[in-house]
């Protein structure tokens, strides 16, 4: 045996030795990689991640997307491969479609996508032609690239035309509606990735209704909430639902998508009904092979999501939000729409003087991580921005309730006050004060390094 040889003395089938002597061979053959890996682990415990756009993953998540699944490739649905041998990848699939299924009351799942980006754009080519007019939410007030955005293959083939929010900040519902009758699209999209307050899906489906356009609801953002009830549920009310799987689940990078009520609904110019398009849409209209190993960490991932302590978690991602919100507030910082319903606190920086990438910038040197933002009427680029993005899903995983919130806006106060900004991108931070609050965050979290959500 060479000091490289990682054959057990017994060979068993268990994805657990497996993925242990797998461990051992990387931090052994390869050490270059292995410090990589684990200096992530220490910089995750080390700062607080107040960003909107990810959630932890439990190691077992970690596990299963680590598997010998990942060795199989099989096109096709469970029981209609292309391929052969996928016996216990078919398991695996039909495991999480089920738990999709249970954890959303939805009547279809699939579970194939990707990325939510996967499936939003498998859902436009299955339902629209180029050139063919959605209607959908602003990039700038909040939106995403995939729903119809300049920057995005989707502003590219489709006439994607754009609501956008009032003076409040809320989303115009308004003006939705008119833009639905000028333009009478075919596809009306409803979600967002930037904003704090829960999306009347129902209204929206009314709207939809009124021109016989199909809704689509993107839920990625907030899939968490509306799983456990925090937020209403479009999976009845809209005909579609996509979401990721990682922003707001602590499941693996993908994309599932969802089916109420509507999910054998016949749309007009098609033969088939939705259940039976998106399934086609997504193989083998858009992907070929699925992701094995992510499909079982999102059975896991899902699994975990219909358990108590999740409920208990998004709860308390929804209070620390709020919290979080009112502690800025206090302390003179704009919140855009004077608050939130979910996960998400958009505020302005720029009216204190400092721009989004100026403010992400000062805080990630002191260990806070949140993101620069556009915010309604921003006169500055995306990469400069007027704003930043907090989210507080993973410190509510790593046990943070309001009162730690009201600790984290302390110090996000204290660093983005000694910021003095020398231009739109550049600026000074005293070192006395970096060091200070660099200790204190440390500090922080580390009284909350790790999940204490976990199962
Ligand atoms: N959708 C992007 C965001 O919300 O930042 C990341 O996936």
């Amino acid at each position: 045996m060479t000091d490289l040889d990682y054959r057990p003395a017994t060979l068993t089938a268990d994805h657990g030795d497996l993925l242990a002597r797998g461990s051992a061979r990387l931090r052994q053959d390869d050490p270059e990689l292995y410090g990589l890996l684990s200096a992530e682990i220490a910089y995750e415990r080390a700062t607080l991640p107040m960003v909107a756009y990810a959630s932890l993953a439990d190691p077992s998540v970690l596990s299963a997307a680590g598997s010998a699944l990942a060795n199989v490739t099989a096109e096709g649905y469970p029981g209609a491969r292309y391929h052969p041998g996928a016996g216990q990848f078919d398991g695996v699939e039909r495991l999480a479609i089920e738990r999709a299924k249970a954890a959303f009351g939805a009547k279809y799942a699939n579970v194939q996508p990707h990325s939510c980006s996967s499936a939003n754009l498998a859902i436009l080519m299955t339902l629209l032609n180029p050139g063919d007019t959605m209607l959908s939410l602003d990039l700038d007030s909040g939106g995403h690239l995939t729903h119809g955005a300049k920057a995005s293959v989707t502003g590219r083939y489709y006439n994607a035309v754009h609501y956008g929010l009032d003076e409040h900040g809320f989303i115009d519902y308004d003006a939705a509606e008119r833009l639905a009758k000028e333009y009478r699209p075919k596809l009306i999209i409803a979600g967002a990735s930037a904003y704090p307050r829960a999306i009347d899906y129902v209204r929206f489906r009314r709207i939809a209704d009124s021109v016989a356009a199909l809704l689509l609801a993107d839920i990625s953002h907030i899939a968490g909430l509306v799983a456990t009830g925090e937020l209403a549920s479009p999976v009845d009310v809209a005909h579609i639902t996509t979401c990721s799987t990682y922003k707001q689940l602590g499941g693996p990078r993908g994309g599932i998508i969802l089916l109420g009520d509507d999910h054998d609904v016949v749309p007009p110019g098609h033969k088939l009904g939705l259940a039976a398009l998106v399934q086609r849409g997504i193989f083998p209209k858009f992907q070929g092979t699925p992701s094995p190993a992510a499909i079982a960490a999102k059975a896991r991932a899902l699994d975990l999501v219909a358990r108590p302590k999740f409920a208990e978690m998004t709860r308390r991602i929804a209070l620390d939000a709020r919290a979080l919100a009112a502690a800025l507030t206090e302390r003179g910082w704009r919140v855009l729409t004077g608050g939130t319903d979910n996960h998400i606190v958009l505020v302005d920086t720029f009216q204190q003087g400092l721009t989004g990438v100026v403010a992400e910038a000062a805080l990630q040197e002191c260990g806070v991580l949140a993101n620069k933002n556009r915010i309604a009427n921003d006169t500055k680029s995306p990469m400069v921005t007027s704003g930043l993005r907090f989210g507080t899903n993973m410190l509510a995983q790593r046990g943070f309730d309001p009162s730690g919130m009201n600790e984290c806006a302390e110090l996000v106060d204290r660093i983005l006050r000694a910021v003095r900004p020398l231009t739109d991108v550049e600026y000074e931070l005293s070192a006395s004060v970096q060091r200070e609050v660099s200790a204190q965050v440390a500090a922080l979290a580390a009284a909350y390094p790790i999940m204490k959500y976990a199962v």
